[in-house]
């Protein structure tokens, strides 16, 4: 019996119901495959913001990197500003952890329909890597009441400790907004040769490249540059530059003709709620923030107040974002496992299937079902 330690931050909004039927799942798939699972469960978010006026401490940062991966449900609540829980719980714990690839497959399932038709057979198996450190998540930016803006700033990646200062003037005196990207030489190698070696395993001759280097020329044309530089230690494999306006038109008129897309940070959240709809919904979407150190598994989706509490919340997302832990801790059987639990669950009766998907089930009922089908 192997042990694995987790760490578990349900977050907020829908965040504690889906990831509780995540580790519910995860639970049956141990019994079944032979691993046991200590979760370390973290209370950061919303509420113990409000009520204590903590974030995210360091000390329990040094506590999660001793954990072998991290679950999150999803981080974000009406009652707090929008980027405090944001920033302060999910990017730090990207950055800090250096968590440099956001990996998020969207795979069409025969008995989900997909907002758009797709011929007999042909289902959408792709994968988004997305950048997940850099580009317009730097964190760099004013506000400035009067147009001027004198402020310095701050950046720590793994790769590197960004200073500066953002010194501009706008000259008349009207309130305005300033914010930076930055893309880098290392922060691009690394997730290029992870989309072109991610293609080549999974038997592919072509990466997609999402860019805007027509109308974003310092940051996007650096990056076509730099990502054709590291493309030609594949020579069997074709890089393909396409605006990213371009790649979602192409996604929805033809979704089944990608495989693995590779995107800087800000273009890779959208397209991969863009793929997440053309499979089916939100709650289909999983992801991993994968790095180096602690990696950690967190849907697609985000924390959908406006459902949370309704049991409408659909938590397949997250019981697949624990199945891409398990196989990244090492337990392939037991990530197969839930896999091949979720597509039987989807293929079963219609009634039962997940709200979202026009069934009755409420979360609690799903993650019963799919803990059902592990075998
Ligand atoms: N639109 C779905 C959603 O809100 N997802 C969570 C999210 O956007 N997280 C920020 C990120 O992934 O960068």
């Amino acid at each position: 019996m192997k042990n694995y330690s987790i760490a578990l931050l349900p977050g907020d909004g829908i965040g504690s119901e889906v990831s509780a039927e995540a580790v519910k799942v995860v639970e049956a798939a141990g019994k079944c495959h032979g691993f046991k699972i200590e979760w370390v469960e973290y209370p950061f978010g919303a509420a113990h913001y409000n009520k204590t006026g903590e974030i995210l401490p360091a000390s329990a940062l040094d506590e999660m990197g001793k954990c072998d991966a991290m679950l999150l449900g999803a981080v974000g609540d009406p009652s707090v500003k929008p980027g405090v829980l944001e920033r302060g719980i999910l990017l730090t714990l990207r950055f800090h952890f250096d968590q440099y690839i956001n990996l998020r497959p969207a795979r069409s399932f025969e008995s989900v329909p997909c907002p758009v038709s797709l011929k007999d057979g042909v289902t959408i198996d792709s994968v988004v890597v997305r950048e997940n450190t850099e580009d317009f998540y730097m964190g760099i930016g004013a506000v400035s009441e009067d147009g001027s803006f004198n402020k310095p700033f701050e950046a720590k990646r793994g790769l590197y400790n960004l200073l500066g200062n953002l010194e501009a003037d706008f000259g008349d005196r009207f309130p305005a907004a300033l914010q930076i990207g930055a893309l880098t030489r290392p922060g691009i190698e690394r997730v290029t040769r992870y989309a072109f070696d991610l293609a080549k395993k999974r038997g592919e001759n072509k990466v997609t490249l999402a860019s805007k280097a027509n109308a974003v020329p310092f940051l996007y044309g650096f990056l076509d540059d730099e990502t054709k530089r590291i493309a030609k230690e594949y020579p069997n494999i074709e890089l393909k530059i396409q605006n990213v306006d371009a790649m979602c038109y192409q996604l929805a008129r033809t979704p089944a003709a990608y495989g693995v897309i590779l995107c800087p940070n800000l273009f890779g959240d959208i397209v991969s709620d863009l793929l997440s709809a053309l499979t089916g919904g939100l709650g289909l979407g999983a992801g991993g923030n994968i790095g180096d150190k602690l990696s950690m598994f967190e849907p697609v989706h985000g924390s959908a107040p406006d459902i949370a509490g309704t049991g409408k919340a659909n938590p397949i997302a997250a019981i697949l974002c624990a199945a891409m832990m398990l196989d990244h801790i090492g337990e392939s059987a037991g990530a197969k496992a839930v896999e091949a639990a979720v597509s039987s669950y989807l293929a079963g009766d219609a009634s039962e299937k997940p709200i979202e998907l026009g069934g009755n089930a409420n979360a609690q009922t799903v993650g019963d079902s799919v803990a059902r089908y592990i075998s």
